[in-house]
């Protein structure tokens, strides 16, 4: 199994309703490993690099306002498959066709409020972490219990 890493974003309306520690919570107890971590705010130019594939779409002024509305926290996880079982944990894009159980499924109600952002691929994880994290910001560091997360075998 492939060790990824992955960008995950708790976003404004996260941050507001105090459900930091709920949101990250859910990824930390799957065994990920937190490499980055930061509360930020989120500046006009990031947004836009960020957003950059939704550029001309009818939502994307309003993505962006929101993103920069207020302090996110920016997180790097990382663990075997962390992309897609970060995305499994976040539930669909919009809160209403989240399943009970995922953090959007069980905090949010639509879609401009989502909660929480994760990177969708490999190539999207890359460029994401590199825009929000330097290389100084993410620690490489082993833990006690890696081996009863994932075997080596995979
Ligand atoms: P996801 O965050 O689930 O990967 P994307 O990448 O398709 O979803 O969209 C990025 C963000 O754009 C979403 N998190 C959501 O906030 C916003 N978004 C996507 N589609 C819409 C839409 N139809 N209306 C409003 N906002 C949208």
């Amino acid at each position: 199994m492939d060790l990824e890493r992955t960008l995950v974003l708790v976003k404004p309306d996260g941050v507001q309703r105090g459900l930091v520690g709920t949101i990250i919570g859910k990824f930390e107890a799957t065994g990920m490993k937190i490499v980055g971590m930061k509360l930020m705010h989120v500046s006009d130019t990031l947004a836009q690099r960020h957003y950059a594939e939704h550029e001309g779409k009818p939502f994307y002024a309003g993505l962006v306002d929101y993103i920069t509305s207020a302090p996110v926290v920016a997180l790097c996880l990382e663990g075997p498959d962390a992309i897609a079982i970060t995305r499994k944990l976040m539930g669909a894009t919009n809160p209403s066709d989240a399943p009970p159980g995922t953090i959007r499924g069980d905090f949010g109600v639509e879609i401009s409020r989502n909660l929480v952002h994760g990177s969708a691929n490999e190539g999207d994880a890359a460029r994401e972490v590199g825009l929000f994290f330097s290389d100084e910001e993410l620690i490489d560091y082993p833990r006690s219990n890696d081996v009863w997360i994932a075997s080596d075998e995979g």
